[in-house]
């Protein structure tokens, strides 16, 4: 191996500005003092709240916990509004922290990572963007999202439609207007549920076009209750503490062994109890075996069913909206207000295209495969993400000896606890496929995640070594783990799940999600670093891995 400095344009270069990629600037360049340039495609700060601006869209996680935990002056002078706040606000959070931090100066924006590329000789990854700049750095850090790629359209003739076609993944700063208009929506994920209620109040007519139908469950949210907020803020260190050390990231701290262990009352009374206090706890609050056994899941599903029914007054609709053929939690479970009762309005219709699939869209419209056409002045496309490999596979990465990531991952994700890929030094992914972020609190996630790589840096620097990379051996042990955990769990039952990668045509079907829960994870990652970073590969300048 060569020893050649080649010269390096700074020491990171970050790729997001949005709840990952804001952290990451500020640890490495405030608190490090390293010298990074961080690159996002949008237009300002934001990341997944400033693209996702469709109606009702809002953070399913309560917002004093949905939020960073890194500054003490922060979390306890910031006010959130609602319990669960809109993406106006979260947005306008983002904002403040990039000014209170300083944060832009780092960034540039309209810019898009086209390729990076790792130069063995000089120890530097070669970054371009779409502005054709070229920079080198030793570290590059993804911030890149798990959910920031939309899929592409399936449906054949989509450009040929006379109206407009909207993304709730990639929705127009200037709000349309759909007053008066023919409405049509795609998708009955956790998108296409908050827009639905939304739409459903803002447009002449709205018809719903339904594959899959959702267990989705209340939100439960209200107006900031300024007691509460002040207990909050005077017991934020507790709270976040609880947080960290719960499956989710949140400081639940009700759940029950098994829903079979109890009475069927008592199994009622639970399941009622979470579904009005709302978030996540009926699904991960309720019953631990939910996820794991059928026979559990069965128990919740049903009662999820029941209040469907009570809610839509027209049978039929309501039996549309029924899931039963997959188990509850095993697709991202959506949260809503008043969605079901949307459906008995006058002007809102759902359309079944699970029997009747949608064939085409027309100049005119959405026509299904019996030939039944609607008519339609705006479609809006709620079709979900190419989730967690797809912000990663987008840079067009190639890593050691001219491997590229798109080879590597050809089966599926192959990390080491999320956050490296063997033959891919120095690179690091926050909130990386395989690590439990996306089911775990995100801004705590990205937290993990930052200070675990911003002390790898440190490690490094003090220890005058250059690159850290994960073994092989550790990583396949990652894999296997990963697949493992996910094979005890109900997640491989399901149809389609941005989870497991089986939503998108020809992504493998692999789950994406480390699902040993939070603390587990982390615990796992503290070892790891008592024992010396175990599992990774420490070298010098130069020195190639194994050689
Ligand atoms: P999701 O949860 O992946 O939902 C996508 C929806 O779009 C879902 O109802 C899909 O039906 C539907 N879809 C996708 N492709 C098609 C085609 N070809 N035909 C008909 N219907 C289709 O994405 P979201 O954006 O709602 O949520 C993503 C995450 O963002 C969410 O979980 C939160 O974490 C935030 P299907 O179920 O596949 O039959």
């Amino acid at each position: 191996a060569s020893t050649t400095t080649a010269p390096q344009d700074h020491d990171a270069i970050i790729v997001g500005a949005g709840f990952a990629g804001l952290y990451a600037i500020h640890k490495l360049r405030d608190q490090l003092g390293l010298d990074v340039q961080a690159f996002d495609a949008a237009g300002d700060v934001g990341g997944t709240w400033y693209w996702n601006r469709y109606p009702g869209a809002r953070v399913d996680i309560e917002s004093v916990h949905y939020s960073y935990s890194f500054d003490e002056d922060l979390q306890r002078e910031w006010h959130w509004t609602e319990k669960f706040c809109a993406q106006p606000e979260i947005l306008s959070y983002l904002s403040h922290v990039a000014d209170r931090f300083d944060l832009r100066r780092s960034i540039r924006f309209g810019t898009r990572i086209t390729s990076v590329t790792w130069d063995d000789d000089a120890g530097l990854w070669e970054v371009r963007t779409d502005k054709g700049d070229v920079l080198r750095a030793p570290y590059f850090v993804s911030g890149a999202g798990t959910l920031s790629v939309p899929k592409k359209p399936e449906f054949p003739g989509v450009d040929t439609f006379a109206g407009e076609v909207y993304m709730t993944g990639n929705w127009p700063h200037e709000e349309p207007s759909f007053e008066g208009k023919r409405v049509g929506i795609i998708g009955v994920g956790s998108s296409g549920i908050q827009a639905v209620s939304e739409l459903a109040k803002m447009s002449g007519h709205l018809t719903v076009f339904q594959r899959t139908p959702n267990y989705a469950t209340p939100i439960g949210n209200a107006p900031t209750d300024p007691e509460e907020e002040a207990r909050d803020k005077a017991n934020y260190r507790q709270i976040r503490e609880a947080s960290r050390n719960h499956f989710l990231g949140v400081p639940y701290s009700d759940v029950q062994p098994s829903a079979l262990a109890v009475s069927a009352e008592e199994r009622r009374r639970v399941f009622e109890d979470r579904w009005n206090r709302g978030g996540f706890r009926l699904f991960i609050d309720a019953f631990q075996d939910i996820l794991f056994d059928q026979r559990a899941n069965d128990t919740v599903a049903e009662y999820i069913r029941e209040r469907i029914r009570e809610r839509v007054k027209d049978p039929r609709t309501a039996e549309l909206l029924c899931p039963k053929d997959y188990p509850y939690g095993t697709k991202r479970p959506p949260l809503e207000t008043d969605y079901y009762e949307a459906y008995n309005r006058d002007n809102v219709e759902l359309v079944d295209v699970k029997s009747n699939p949608i064939a085409e869209v027309t100049p005119r419209g959405v026509r299904l495969a019996d030939g039944t056409e609607y008519e339609l002045d705006c479609l809006v496309l709620a079709t979900g993400f190419d989730a967690c490999t797809g912000p990663l596979l987008a840079m067009n990465i190639t890593g050691r000896g001219g491997r590229k990531l798109a080879e590597h991952w050809a089966d599926g994700p192959q990390t080491y606890l999320g956050l490296m890929s063997s033959g891919f030094p120095n690179l690091f992914m926050i909130t990386g496929p395989q690590s439990p972020s996306v089911l775990y609190n995100m801004p705590l996630a990205i937290e993990d995640h930052v200070d675990f790589l911003a002390d790898a840096i440190s490690h490094l620097r003090e220890n005058g070594l250059a690159v850290i990379e994960p073994s092989e051996d550790a990583e396949r042990e990652w894999v296997r783990h990963t697949n493992e955990l996910a094979d005890a769990t109900l997640l491989p039952n399901s149809p389609t799940s941005w989870y497991m990668g089986n939503n998108v045509p020809g992504k493998p079907k692999r789950v994406l999600v480390y699902l040993g829960g939070a603390p587990a994870y982390r615990a796992k990652c503290d070892e790891v670093v008592r024992n010396g970073y175990e599992g990774f590969h420490l070298t010098a300048r130069g020195a190639l891995v194994g050689a």
